[in-house]
Formats: C-alpha cells, sequence, structure tokens
C-alpha cells in the first residue's frame, strides 16, 4: 500500500520512514503532492492529528498517516502541549522553542521537572474514513537546564531520559525509535494494520 506521509517536520518524517523501513507501507511525502499547510486549530493531538491526515488524503486520494505531538511540562500545567511547534511564536526555529521553555523554567528545580513527550497517530484509509485509526504513545523525562547532544530534534536536547541517563539528543536514532513516544504509538499502528484494519 502506498500511504501519503502528513507532515512536514523533517524530524518527524525521518523517525516514521525507519520505524516503516521493513513494513510493506510505501511512504510518499505530502511535500511531493503540493498539499497545502492546514491550520491546526484542533484543542487536542487527536483532534489535529485527523485535521492533517484528512487533509492530506483529501490533496492526494492516498491513504494518510499524520503524527501530531508535543511536550507536557506539568511545572507549566502541560504547556506547550498541542502549541509545542509554535512556543516560541509561529515559525519559531526548534532553538527558539527550546531558549523560550529553558527561560520560563530557570527558576524550577529539578525534581519539579518532570515531563512528557505525547505522539497521537492517526492513519485514514480515504478521506472521509468514518472509523480513523488512532494511536497513541508517550515517553516520560525531565527538563534539563541546558541543551544536550545534537541527534533527534525539537525538544530532544533539553530532554533528559532517565532509564538511559542522558538527553534524547544523545541517544542514536535506533535506541530512541525503541523509546520514544512516536515508536510506540508506531509499533501499535503497525500491529492493527496486520491485524487486518488496512
Ligand atoms: P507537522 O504538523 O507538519 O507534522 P509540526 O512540527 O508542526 O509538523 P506538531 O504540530 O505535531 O508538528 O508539533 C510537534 C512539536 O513537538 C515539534 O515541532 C517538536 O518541537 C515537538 N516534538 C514532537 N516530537 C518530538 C520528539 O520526538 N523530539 C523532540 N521534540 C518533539
Amino acid at each position: 500500500t502506498t500511504i501519503l506521509l502528513a507532515s512536514n517536520n523533517a524530524g518527524k518524517v525521518r523517525e516514521l520512514a525507519h520505524l516503516l523501513a521493513d513494513s510493506p507501507l510505501q511512504i510518499n511525502a505530502q511535500r511531493d503532492y503540493g498539499v497545502p499547510e492546514v491550520e491546526e486549530t484542533g484543542l487536542s493531538f487527536v483532534e489535529n492529528a485527523i485535521l492533517k491526515a484528512r487533509h492530506a488524503a483529501q490533496h492526494s486520494g492516498l491513504p494518510a498517516l499524520a503524527d501530531d505531538s508535543g511536550l507536557e511540562v506539568d511545572a507549566l500545567h502541560g504547556a506547550p502541549g498541542i502549541y509545542s511547534a509554535r512556543y516560541a511564536g509561529v515559525g519559531a526555529s526548534d532553538a527558539a522553542n527550546i531558549e523560550q521553555l529553558l527561560a520560563d523554567l530557570t527558576a524550577v528545580p529539578e525534581s519539579e521537572r518532570t515531563a512528557r513527550f505525547q505522539c497521537v497517530l492517526v492513519y485514514l484509509r480515504h478521506a472521509t474514513d468514518p472509523t480513523p485509526l488512532i494511536c497513541q504513545g508517550t515517553w516520560e523525562g525531565r527538563v534539563l537546564y541546558e541543551p544536550c547532544g545534537t541527534n533527534g530534534f525539537g525538544y530532544d536536547p533539553i530532554f533528559f531520559v532517565p532509564t538511559h541517563g542522558c538527553s534524547a539528543a544523545e541517544l542514536d536514532p535506533e535506541t530512541k525509535n525503541q523509546l520514544s513516544h512516536r515508536g510506540q504509538a508506531l509499533r501499535q499502528l503497525r500491529e492493527r494494520l496486520a491485524g487486518g484494519l488496512s
């Protein structure tokens, strides 16, 4: 099956492509289909992932997979959450978002810097699919005081992974995929698709 990956985030696309490399799904990038940006007006990861998948399926005529994800920080009552990509403003760079988050947490002690990545994947067989496949993953950690490591993307350099004693950006890509919110959600999706739901 050829599907469209409904994301313009190079980091996500790289991880999802790697997680699907040995699957029968052939993934195409939405930029090759001229899919315009869709406004993420939802109030939840699930709503935004559905919006993106539906939009991509509509424009391409292909089944579509969308990822909506973000970092929830307990000391900020769950922010940036669904606004993670634009925490420092629309179009902000990863570096600017990190800087903003570190500034907001300067006075917060280590024990109160708990956070988690959330990922919701939505797979639509076609634009009006009434039963979308929805899979979710969560990855627990803590926000560091300064960036560490150069792998990954987004908030990885300031996300401390307690089980491995380093930041997510210090993990090699395979290890990150084994542990991450996205890896968990995608493995779930693969099982459900293999179970005949496609
Ligand atoms: P698309 O909508 O085109 O997929 P986006 O970057 O706008 O790209 P989101 O709205 O889902 O996607 O925002 C997710 C943000 O959460 C992303 O930009 C990162 O800053 C952060 N994020 C998600 N997963 C992450 C990960 O594995 N590591 C680090 N940061 C992550």
